[in-house]
């Protein structure tokens, strides 16, 4: 008889999809993993969904929605024409890197009628990326602000989209004044590596803010 836990590996949870790979921390109890919380931001289609669905293990949680005319007042559309869905409340996906560090991300939701959902999502974060558009620098200053305020760490990644020009990090840097301890770095949210080094160097830099 066809049993779902019957073909599930001995010791292995029936409730792991089939396609997703064993990670060493789901099959060997000795390499408990540690788990963190890593939360992206940034404007309106600057990537962040991209970033989560470039690097997730498993299928991401998207809550993308077609966008009618209904949300012309509230989505500014001018910058991403093209863009036909949106992330309505919020984008999640698991990594594991170094076979025990794993890493769980959490997109924000861009809109701003969204914010009140802000101080739940980073509850337990160790540390936050903003992405910037270099077309719409601006778009990225109310999460900025908002990481300055709550003092959580945070990356900037700048996503160099087609047809954009292209900047320094350092000049990014310097049109956002951020903070010279501050990482700051150009990354595509359509490549694994570049994600990967992105989320590394926030892991880095939130291990040297946080106190021992
Ligand atoms: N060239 C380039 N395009 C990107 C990059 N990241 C995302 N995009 C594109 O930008 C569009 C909006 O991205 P999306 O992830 O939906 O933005 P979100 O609103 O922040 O979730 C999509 O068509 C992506 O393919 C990037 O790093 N470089
Ligand atoms: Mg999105």
């Amino acid at each position: 008889m066809d049993s779902v836990v019957s073909d599930a590996a001995p010791g292995v949870s029936p409730l792991v999809e089939d396609d997703e790979p064993l990670q060493p921390w789901q099959t060997d109890r000795t390499r408990a993993p540690i788990a963190t919380k890593i939360v992206v931001a940034g404007g309106f289609g600057v990537g962040k969904t991209t970033l989560v669905t470039t690097v997730s293990e498993i299928t991401p949680l998207e809550t993308e929605a077609l966008m009618t005319e209904a949300s012309e007042e509230h989505d500014d559309l001018t910058a991403t024409p093209g863009k036909l869905t949106t992330t309505v409340a919020m984008d999640f996906g698991r990594i594991t890197l170094d076979d025990d560090l794993v890493l769980y991300v959490f997109g924000t939701p861009g809109q701003q009628r969204f914010w009140f959902m802000w101080d739940d999502l980073v509850r337990g974060a160790i540390g936050a990326v903003v992405l910037a558009d270099t077309r719409r620098l601006k778009d990225c200053w109310p999460a900025l602000d908002y990481f300055e305020s709550c003092g959580l760490p945070y990356v900037v990644a700048v996503n160099h989209f087609d047809g954009s020009e292209r900047f320094d990090p350092e000049d990014v840097r310097e049109a956002l004044t951020v903070p010279a301890h501050i990482p700051v770095m150009i990354m595509d949210a359509r490549r694994r590596i570049s994600v990967i080094e992105t989320l590394l160097s926030l892991v880095g830099h939130a291990l040297d803010e946080t106190p021992e």
